[in-house]
Parts: structure tokens; C-alpha cells; sequence
């Protein structure tokens, strides 16, 4: 069997689930990694859409994030992602819908607003792993690359504030949740998990995030995650990663 090629963004959260699903399961695979902006271009022409992850293994194409964990857990099937129950895996599909779907893009949204007005930081942050002078032209383009995502994602005062709220929903869910096993559905690690501490990674920032973070923080960055910091839920999302996030299956990017 060929590797499979992974194509995504390095600091972002829906391409972390599907890093951390090969990673998981110790499946070798390569990574193409590529930047806001520059990457429509690159995707639309070879796969017809812009967002990632996408996952290109044996001949098929795998397109969101959610069908490239399926993929990969019907192919490499052990340590399992998905609970042996199927009432148990039902529910844990359920809550990857509602954290892809509702969660993340709220997340992002809020995160967004207060972070992108500290464009060298926020560009650099975005272009990490490339060169100075890769880091330094990225910077440069940033504002109008800025622009274009602000108007794609609709980030503006009131989709931050409504993005706010469902963060602070998102992490009392999983501190209640999690309370009596550890976990959000039955008492093991499941896909549910992986979902949830990624969704959550950019409002908690674990250390084991396996992608380099640039200090120090500026302001709207650091008050972000100051404003989280003390909650329940971030603790169950630092745990997770702790326990569950293991070392990198990649063969190279
Ligand atoms: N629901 C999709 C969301 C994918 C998504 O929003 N990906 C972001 C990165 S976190 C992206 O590629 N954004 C660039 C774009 O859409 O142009 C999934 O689960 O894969």
C-alpha cells in the first residue's frame, strides 16, 4: 500500500485532526503544507476546493475532515478512533458534528478578531516552518491575504461576540462531560476526543500542539488565551493532548 498525502495548513485545527488520526494510528504519510492565500489557487485547480484537510491515498480523494477520520479508521484500523457500541459510536460522530460544525468555525471567528490586527505576528505565526525571507514576504502580502479571510470566514464584532459564547459553551460541555470517565463518550479516547481537544487547541494552546508557536505573544494574542486559561474545559483538553496526541507519523512535507 502507497503512503497517503496529507494536504494542509500547519497551524490550523481541522488538518491537526486529521495529523493526529495518522499519528494515532502510526500510519507513515507525507504532508504538503501550504499557506492562506497562496493555497486556492493550489487546490482549486487539483482537488475543486480550497479548504483542508484533504487526504489523496490509492487513487480516491478525501475532502473534510470528518471523511478523512473515517477513511482512515475503516483503513488502519487499530487503535481504534471510533467506540466498539454502536450507540456509543453514534453519539461520538454526533459531538464530532457539533464541535466541526457549530464549534470550530465560532472559534475561529472570535479567535480571528482579536487576532489578526497584529499582522507580523499573526503572519508569522501563520507561515511557520518557512524561511525568514519565505515569513518575511508573507508579512508583506498579509493585509490584503487578511482581508480576503475576514470576508471568507465573516469575522466581524458580532460574529466574534456570538463566537465568544459558544467557546465558553463548548468548554463547560467537555468539563461536565468528561467529569465521570475522563472522556466525552464511554471511558475510553475516541473520536469525540480527538475532535473536541482540537477544536479547543487554539483557545487552550496544550504544549504538545505539535506546530512552533512564536514568543512572546502579542496583546490580543495573549488575552485570548489569558481569558480561557483558568476553565475546566482547558484542562481537559491539555489532558487530552497530554495523554493522546503522541508523536508525528510523517514521512516529510
Ligand atoms: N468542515 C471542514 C472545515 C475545513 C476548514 O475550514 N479548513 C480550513 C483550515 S482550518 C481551511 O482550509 N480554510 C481555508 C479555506 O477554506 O479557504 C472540515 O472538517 O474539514
Amino acid at each position: 500500500m502507497s503512503n497517503p498525502e496529507l494536504w494542509q495548513m500547519r497551524f490550523s485545527m481541522y488538518p491537526e485532526k486529521a495529523r493526529w488520526a495518522l499519528d494515532h494510528k502510526r500510519v507513515p504519510h507525507v504532508r504538503r503544507s501550504l499557506l492562506p492565500g497562496p493555497h486556492a489557487v493550489q487546490l482549486i485547480a487539483r482537488f475543486g476546493q480550497k479548504a483542508m484537510p484533504i487526504l489523496r491515498h490509492e487513487g480516491k480523494v478525501l475532502k473534510n475532515s470528518a471523511a478523512v477520520l473515517d477513511y482512515v479508521e475503516r483503513t488502519w484500523p487499530d487503535p481504534p478512533l471510533y467506540p466498539t457500541d454502536p450507540v456509543l459510536r453514534e453519539q461520538a460522530l454526533e459531538l464530532q458534528k457539533w464541535f466541526d460544525e457549530a464549534i470550530g468555525p465560532a472559534v475561529r471567528r472570535a479567535g480571528f478578531y482579536e487576532w489578526l490586527p497584529h499582522t507580523e505576528y499573526s503572519a508569522r505565526r501563520i507561515a511557520t516552518g518557512l524561511s525568514e525571507w519565505q515569513q518575511k514576504l508573507y508579512a508583506w502580502a498579509f493585509p490584503a491575504i487578511r482581508a480576503i479571510m475576514m470576508l471568507d470566514m465573516k469575522i466581524d464584532a458580532a460574529g466574534a461576540d456570538a463566537g465568544r459564547n459558544l467557546t465558553r459553551e463548548a468548554l463547560d460541555f467537555v468539563a461536565e462531560k468528561s467529569q465521570r470517565t475522563g472522556y466525552l463518550v464511554g471511558d475510553q479516547f475516541s473520536v469525540a476526543d480527538l475532535t473536541a481537544a482540537t477544536i479547543l487547541m487554539p483557545t487552550c494552546l496544550p504544549p504538545e500542539f505539535p506546530v512552533h508557536i512564536p514568543r512572546p505573544l502579542p496583546p490580543g494574542w495573549a488575552h485570548w488565551l489569558a481569558r480561557w486559561q483558568g476553565h475546566a474545559g482547558c484542562e481537559y483538553v491539555r489532558r487530552i493532548y497530554r495523554e493522546h496526541r503522541g508523536i508525528s507519523a510523517a514521512l516529510g512535507e
